[in-house]
């Protein structure tokens, strides 16, 4: 979702104009082309990327973007840019930089991840085994601009690279438009960026229930939630890493489950079981403030649709399920936003904390923020469709494979967890994106009911880990 309410600009205190136009803001994405490629001749590519950069989208563009929107403003037929470089592709720019030391995951690149990610061995797609040096993310508002866009971008870099794999993406048409092919609204929970996300009544949010988070969990070179400033290199200041994921997703597999499992506990029909496993309704309305039916209205309000909590300890006038009644601590938004579920006594009890080690893990799901920013692929009538699943985070390690090993694949995760009456729960893996097994769940306040092993609804059919420069990083990289 874009950060919808934005600090004026005397006010923002990151350097928009540096920082890549996808990473905080989110390209405007009605389709995108993801162009991989490998860089032949090093020297012409210098001289290639000299003259791309004044195509490169930055923030301080999407800013303008986002603000007219909000204002009604004509909005210019927009063309968006970015580009990035895996581990691969740096070491050839910066000769002499053998990456040590930094993120091990970005730097083994996405290929050796998959065992420990649980992911299938021998279904990537063509041209994800083909050595990758880098991606352009091209943006138009339809798939013809998108990929003219694209083919231009690669026109002006024919001399030194060779694309290795294009990876088109499309929002959904008609009332599908915003929702991924399983058919839930997405999009609408992202975190908040200290000095730029505009505070609500409450100064440690933006929109009610998105918190403010450091802008150094995003970007290099910035304060991040302890405190700390990275820039492991003077060139990765004002730039991120960038997950990029193909995620093909059963549809018929989801439906069908849902369908067959519904009527055998209390939450009777596909829809609502469907809703309490990703903790939100198809129209994004989330489980907690209406358990039993979809609500369009709620859905639809910023104001509304996001101000929850889950844990015990929530203020009192916030809406919260510490037993899950209401959202079960397996729904996918639960998982990868526990929010204030480490905010608990039985937390402390079963890690053996001390008071001030309690007080820090509270601050854990705020740690693991990531900026998501992917796209649907494929028509409703492929086989082949899913998620491009994208995100930006400063260490992959600790975001985005923190959340699918630690969270998302750990049947356990959530811990330290009753219903009502005191029942322990042990969760079962993240049905949406969990991987491995068992793949049962466990659901309900009380009584709790344990579901049927699921299938697996979404499987990684290509991968590729990036970093995504500044502008003085890229006009660098162009200098030699
Ligand atoms: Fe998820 N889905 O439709 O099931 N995701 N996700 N995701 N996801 C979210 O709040 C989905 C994936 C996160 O702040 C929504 O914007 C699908 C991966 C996070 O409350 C829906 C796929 C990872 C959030 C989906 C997929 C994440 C989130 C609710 C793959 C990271 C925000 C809409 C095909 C490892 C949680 C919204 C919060 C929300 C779906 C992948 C993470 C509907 C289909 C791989 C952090």
């Amino acid at each position: 979702m874009p950060l919808n309410r934005m600090l004026p600009d005397s006010q923002v205190t990151l350097p928009l104009d540096e920082i890549q136009g996808d990473i905080l803001i989110g390209l405007k994405k009605n389709a995108e082309v993801f162009v991989f490629f490998e860089i032949t001749d090093v020297v012409r590519f210098r001289q290639e990327l000299g003259a791309t950069i004044p195509l490169v989208t930055f923030s301080d563009r999407m800013k303008a973007v986002e603000e007219a929107k909000q204002t009604g403003a004509a909005i210019p037929v927009f063309l968006g840019l970015n580009i990035a470089f895996t581990a691969d592709g740096l070491r050839k720019l910066h000769p002499g930089d053998n990456l040590a030391g930094l993120d091990p995951a970005f730097v083994d690149g996405a290929a050796a991840a998959r065992q420990r990610l649980a992911d299938r061995m021998d279904n990537w797609m063509e041209g994800y085994h083909a050595p990758i040096d880098g991606a352009l993310l091209a943006t138009g508002v339809d798939s013809a601009t998108a990929a003219n866009h694209a083919d231009a971008i690669v026109h002006g870099l024919r001399h030194s690279i060779r694309v290795v794999r294009r990876e088109p993406g499309l929002v959904r048409s008609g009332n599908q438009k915003g929702h991924e092919h399983f058919g839930f609204a997405d999009g609408i929970s992202q975190p908040g960026v200290r000095g730029l996300t505009q505070p609500g009544p409450d100064p440690d949010q933006g929109l009610p229930g998105q918190d403010l988070i450091q802008p150094g969990e995003f970007v290099f070179g910035h304060p991040d939630e302890r405190g700390q400033v990275a820039v492991p290199r003077p060139w990765m200041r004002n730039g991120s890493y960038l997950v990029f994921r193909r995620l093909r997703q059963d549809v018929p597999a989801f439906h069908a489950y849902m369908a067959a499992v519904a009527p055998t506990t209390n939450l009777i029909t596909p829809e609502r079981l469907g809703a309490h496993l990703i903790g939100r309704w198809a129209s994004g309305a989330p489980t907690v403030l209406t358990p039993v039916v979809d609500n369009l209205a709620l859905a639809e309000d910023p104001g509304r649709n996001n101000d929850f909590e889950f844990g015990s300890n929530a203020a009192a006038d916030i809406a919260a399920d510490p037993h899950q009644e209401k959202c079960p601590f397996v729904s996918h938004i639960r998982k990868m936003y526990p929010r204030e579920d480490f905010n608990d006594a039985n937390v402390k009890a079963a890690l053996n904390l001390s008071d001030a080690a309690f007080e820090d893990i509270k601050k854990e799901p705020d740690r693991r923020r990531i900026i998501r920013a992917g796209i649907p692929f494929g028509r409703d009538e492929d086989a082949d469709k899913g998620l491009l699943f994208a995100c930006y985070q400063t260490s992959i390690t600790d975001k985005f494979e923190f959340l699918q090993i630690t969270w998302a694949n750990n049947p356990g995760f959530m811990f330290a967890k009753q219903t009502c009456d005191g029942q322990p729960i042990t969760p079962g893996l993240d049905i949406t994106i969990g991987q491995g097994s068992p793949r049962t769940a466990e659901i309900g306040g009380m009584p709790k009911v344990t579901l049927p092993d699921a299938p697996v609804f979404v499987e990684n059919t290509g991968a590729v880990y990036l970093f995504s420069p500044s502008r003085s990083a890229l006009v660098g990289i162009a200098a030699g």
